[in-house]
């Protein structure tokens, strides 16, 4: 499923974000940058220490902010990683995740990298409900490539499960 977004696709697909051969692959991370379960545990494993060794020398990425390593073994060049909320129910969740996908588009655009794949942040582990987050998602990317237009051929979310495919296929609809 997709929409055209000015010049940019922007695609929900249904997979393991590893496997994805975008430029740039975005990291569900934690502040500490330390490494964990879900999509973090996933892309260190597939991708290798380089990672995590560049992860070490950056230190930490406070909730809604990003920052970006090599990619390691995996297709994409760079991996960006950012922090989304730990979901408590505050006005400033969503705020705070539609920063880390905004952040992580910028920086994105910054190093000129054309193609991106986002997995579902703050979804897992974070606890933040899949319906409440496509539409922030959503809505955040579309204005990140409105912002950043003509920086991106292709922005694409990585969904694991057909849950969470149709929660972001129902949002895609309404943006
Ligand atoms: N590809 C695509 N999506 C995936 C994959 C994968 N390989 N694996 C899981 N998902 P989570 P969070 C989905 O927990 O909620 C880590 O320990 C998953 O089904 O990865 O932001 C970090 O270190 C869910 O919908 O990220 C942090 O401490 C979504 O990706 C913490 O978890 C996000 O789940 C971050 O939690």
């Amino acid at each position: 499923m997709e929409k055209l977004i000015g010049q940019t696709r922007l695609v929900l697909t249904q997979g393991d974000i590893t496997q994805a051969d975008t430029e740039a692959i975005v990291n569900a991370a934690n502040s500490r940058l330390v490494g964990g379960g879900g999509v973090d545990g996933a892309i260190h494993r597939a991708g290798g220490p380089e990672i995590m060794a560049e992860c070490r020398k950056i230190g930490s990425c406070p909730t809604g902010e990003a920052v970006i390593t090599t990619a390691g073994r995996l297709k994409a060049k760079k991996v960006i990683h950012t922090v989304g909320p730990i979901y408590r129910g505050r006005p400033e969740d969503p705020r705070l995740l539609a920063s880390a996908y905004s952040n992580s588009m910028d920086l994105a655009a910054k190093h000129g990298l054309r193609t991106v794949a986002f997995p579902s942040l703050s979804t897992g582990a974070y606890g933040y409900p899949l319906d409440a987050a496509a539409k922030v998602a959503l809505q955040a990317l579309k204005q990140g490539i409105e912002k950043n237009s003509d920086k991106f051929d292709e922005v694409r979310f990585v969904l694991f499960g057909k849950d969470a495919f149709e929660a972001y296929a129902e949002a895609l609809g309404r943006i």
